[in-house]
């Protein structure tokens, strides 16, 4: 079938609007009409070609939300007319790694999924006669895309879907990260490097576990307004600190011997050490959530380790694909969840160049593409 995309033809380069042909699904493979997607940053880290996975001609976007149309034979999870959020963490239940309930990151087609292929080897999507790559299992810049079943996430059908698609990836990146990456338990300290599409969720979802105290770390000032009425407890901006004080010490003193949780929302390998030395000393936990570029290493002195601090870090906040997904759609059903309030564009997706050149220049939190 011939579907509306907007395709990565080349690293570097803006995305081409254009029809693109779209097989059916074959066997364990489900076809969702994309109703909105999310542009999330790292789709455009992929886009400029410094990702190590980053393959091309593709069809980018991870962060959508749609209907079910078609089923492969053998798919029995979603039938046409689910709504659904395709997922780029997978969730088989039967590898090691879902069995293990230690971790969420499903290995059943990490391999094919990481070079842009479905599981039997091949894409779903060409271009003037040439196969398309597929985009972190999900291909969401398009408003048809065929997924493997086990990346199916089925929501409720009422949750609105230009809303729902930042489920699929900041909002429970955030909040999963401090309910089941983290565990923050209630009346904790914590500190967020970070406002944006991430850092925010980790406030928010700090805010819903009942933590006490949640620190907010931006140079951006303009970040901070909204990260307070999302539960953002004192906001600190490294560049306006005075001569000879430095965020570690400051975060210090502001919680009275270091958070009892950090997490990094940035992707600065500066600022990972700076929170993991800003936890606090015995029991302090730090999270890393930010991607840094391809190559950089994070270091820090081992005696921050042998002094109990804790460094770890999630892929999309350690919720299981399907089994978690659905629950942070409800959350924001519920109300415990403010999503309304984090996107702050709208687009067709004939625009969606603009939204990348806005995130470049640091402008709004999510743009949404409406189809
Ligand atoms: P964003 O650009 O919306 O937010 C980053 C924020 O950091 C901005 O408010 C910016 O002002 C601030 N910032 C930049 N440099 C800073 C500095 N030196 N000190 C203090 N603040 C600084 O980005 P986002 O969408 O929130 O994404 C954050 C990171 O999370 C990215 O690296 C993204 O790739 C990553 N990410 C990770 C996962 C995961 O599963 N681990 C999922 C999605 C995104
Ligand atoms: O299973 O080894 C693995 C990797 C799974 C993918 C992890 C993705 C990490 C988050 C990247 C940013 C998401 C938008
Ligand atoms: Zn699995």
């Amino acid at each position: 079938m011939d579907v509306r995309a907007a395709i990565a033809l080349e690293p570097g380069k803006p995305l081409v609007v254009d029809t693109v042909q779209l097989e059916g699904p074959r066997d364990g493979e489900v076809l969702i009409e994309i109703m909105a997607t999310g542009i999330c940053h790292t789709d455009k880290y992929t886009l400029s070609g410094q990702d190590p996975e980053g393959v091309f001609p593709a069809i980018l976007g991870h962060e959508g939300a749609g209907i079910v149309r078609k089923v492969g034979k053998g798919v029995t999870s979603v039938k046409p007319g689910d709504h659904v959020i395709p997922v780029y963490i997978p969730e088989c239940r039967q590898c090691p790694a879902c069995l293990s309930q230690k971790t969420n990151l499903c290995t059943a087609i990490r391999a094919t999924q990481g070079r842009g292929l479905m599981p039997d080897g091949t894409t779903r999507f060409s271009y003037k006669g040439k196969p398309v790559h597929n985009y972190m299992g999900c291909s969401t810049f398009a408003n048809f895309t065929v997924v493997p079943e086990i990346a199916v996430a089925k929501i409720r059908p009422d949750a609105p879907f230009d809303r729902a698609c930042y489920v699929g990836c900041g909002v429970t990146t955030g909040v999963g990260s401090v309910i089941w990456g983290a565990k923050v338990e209630p009346n904790s300290t914590v500190a967020v490097f970070g406002l944006g599409g991430i850092g925010l969720n980790v406030i928010q979802g700090a805010k819903m576990v009942g933590a006490r105290q949640i620190v907010g770390v931006d140079i951006n000032p303009a970040r901070a307004p909204l990260a307070e009425k999302f539960g953002m407890t004192d906001f600190l901006n490294p560049a306006a600190l005075p001569e000879g004080e430095d965020v570690v010490s400051k975060i210090i003193e502001m919680t009275g011997g270091g958070a009892d949780y950090t997490f990094e929302c940035i992707g600065n390998v500066t600022l990972m050490r700076q929170a993991l030395e800003s936890a606090h000393r015995g029991w302090g936990v730090a999270c890393v959530i930010g991607v840094a570029a391809a190559g950089q290493e994070i270091s820090t002195r081992p005696f921050q380790l042998i002094t109990g601090r804790k460094w770890m870090g999630t892929a999309y906040g350690g919720a299981r694909g399907r089994t978690d997904t659905p629950k942070v759609v409800d959350m924001y059903m519920e109300g415990r969840v403010d999503i309304d309030d984090l996107i702050t564009n709208r687009i067709p997706l004939e625009k969606i160049n603009e939204a990348f050149e806005m995130m470049g220049r640091g402008e709004g939190i999510r743009t949404v593409v409406d189809y």
